[in-house]
């Protein structure tokens, strides 16, 4: 027996179309008008919506002092079916091995969503450029570098990115870079706290637009001398995406994502009574109004590619894990939740705002980031053979995001207050229902690694093995 989606409004990247899915095991086997239901279960989604289960290529879980896969539940509610996860690498381990010890310790068992992985290079030495040929047989083709962080065991110097763009291309595996200048963040932070300014409204003056924009332009331009794509996460504003822009029009592969709140929040939050801007710590910080409003034309106009969540759930939430920074912005945990609320958010004030259309939101949100994690067809897309990972989508519920339907396991929501218009009714993972009106009603630990090819979307204009 398989399940036919009945007379749903199908939302896809390039198209709407009124129709019926069939679903057998874990994959769409059919698509069309008026399938035969003999034999199947029937969910009827007339008058609903139905779109590609989320994929949040840019998560946090078990790193930054983040919670770990238990709350990935979280994700499914939310209507995302697949994450991108960012593996540490600590020190003295091999790259690959990295991605293998992560799989046995925190994945296995543990994960509810399926996900896909990004390496991180925090132990930057030949052995680890030269285990970047080596990620594609763990199922993983991106690899994160910091430019950020002077001091802390995350920075890489100039030199490591380079060798990484130019190895990373040997076999198809995307750079992606934290773009902030490291050594202007230093400065100026030691310089704030010097003078007192510990609170928290102060920590966007220590990582201005400039350092990014200035960070983003030092990458591309390696990329451009190495000839490797180069993919810019959580890009923040105008100046950084006109850097992007500008690149990508001279020809070089440089892509980037923004992340929810800096589509959804402005430095206001920053300077929020008793503390509260502490909950809108995140690197790189929130920005002025003109470039949230920017942000949402850069994913409009294509300029910016996809909107993850960066969700990181700090342990401790902000009763005890924000409050360490208490005396000192610098010594708060960046990072909010924010993988449950992401397609809420971006429904509902970008498409119900009519900022972008149903299509640009299945793009940024489900179509694109699949491709960037080189996972698509199988994730982000409605069409014979993927997955069958589903949303059907109620576009008439309303509501406001509340930390008491949050499982992030936190103890505020990064969003609360906002309004909500539409709900995942309905959201199927391979096939199976996972999650119903905000409520998780699947299996704990069913969660699948999907394996990422290479050469993904950021090479589009290499030829494999160039
Ligand atoms: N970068 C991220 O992508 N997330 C958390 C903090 C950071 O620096
Ligand atoms: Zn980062
Ligand atoms: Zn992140």
């Amino acid at each position: 027996m398989g399940l036919i989606i009945k007379n749903g409004n199908i939302i896809t990247s390039e198209n709407e179309y009124i129709a019926d899915i069939l679903v057998e095991g874990e994959k769409i086997i059919a698509i069309g008008k008026e399938l035969d239901i003999a034999g199947h279960e029937v969910v009827d989604a007339t008058g609903k919506y139905v779109f590609p289960g989320g994929v949040d290529e840019h998560v946090h879980y078990n790193s930054f002092n983040s919670l770990g896969y238990e709350t990935s539940h979280a994700a499914l509610v939310g209507g995302t079916t697949t994450v991108g996860d960012f593996v540490v690498q600590p020190v003295g381990v091999g790259l690959k091995d990295s991605i293998i010890n992560y799989k046995r310790d925190c994945l296995d068992g543990v994960a509810t969503v399926d996900y896909v992985l990004h390496g991180i290079i925090m132990d930057p030495c030949e052995e680890s450029i030269e285990d970047l040929v080596n990620m594609p047989s763990v199922g993983v083709s991106s690899v994160k570098l910091f430019m950020a962080y002077k001091g802390m065991p995350y920075y890489v110097s100039d030199e490591w990115i380079f060798k990484a763009l130019c190895t990373g291309k040997e076999s198809g595996v995307t750079i992606m870079v934290h773009a902030e200048n490291a050594d202007i963040i230093d400065v100026l932070t030691k310089q704030l706290i010097a003078e007192g300014k510990t609170e928290p409204k102060y920590f966007g003056d220590s990582r201005p637009v400039l350092s990014e924009a200035e960070a983003t332009s030092r990458a591309i331009y390696m990329a451009k001398m190495a000839k490797a794509p180069i993919f810019v996460v959580h890009v923040t504003n105008q100046k950084a995406v006109e850097v992007i822009r500008e690149a990508y029009n001279e020809g070089v592969s440089a892509y980037g994502e923004t992340c929810t709140h800096y589509l959804m929040l402005n430095d206001e939050n920053l300077a929020r009574p008793n503390f509260e801007g502490a909950k809108y710590v995140c690197n790189p910080p929130l920005r002025p109004q003109s470039d949230v409003d920017f942000m949402w034309e850069a994913i409009n106009k294509g300029w910016i590619t996809s909107v993850g969540s960066d969700h990181c759930a700090v342990m401790g939430g902000f009763a005890e894990g924000k409050h360490k920074g208490i005396n000192d912005f610098s010594k708060i945990p960046p990072g909010s939740p924010g993988v449950q609320e992401r397609l809420y958010m971006m429904w509902t004030y970008g498409v119900e705002t009519g900022r972008i259309s149903r299509q640009k939101f299945v793009e940024v949100c489900c179509t694109t980031p699949a491709k960037i994690c080189g996972i698509y067809p199988q994730k982000g897309d409605i069409a014979v053979g993927s997955d069958a990972d589903i949303v059907v989508f109620d576009q008439n519920y309303r509501g406001a995001i509340s930390i008491k339907d949050s499982l992030s396991g936190s103890d505020y929501c990064t969003y609360e207050g906002y309004e909500q218009k539409g709900i995942a009714e309905k959201v199927f993972l391979r096939g199976k229902l996972v999650a119903e009106n905000g409520k998780f009603v699947g299996e704990f630990g069913e969660g699948k690694q999907v394996i990422s090819k290479p050469y993904a979307y950021c090479y589009n204009k290499f030829k494999e093995g160039e």
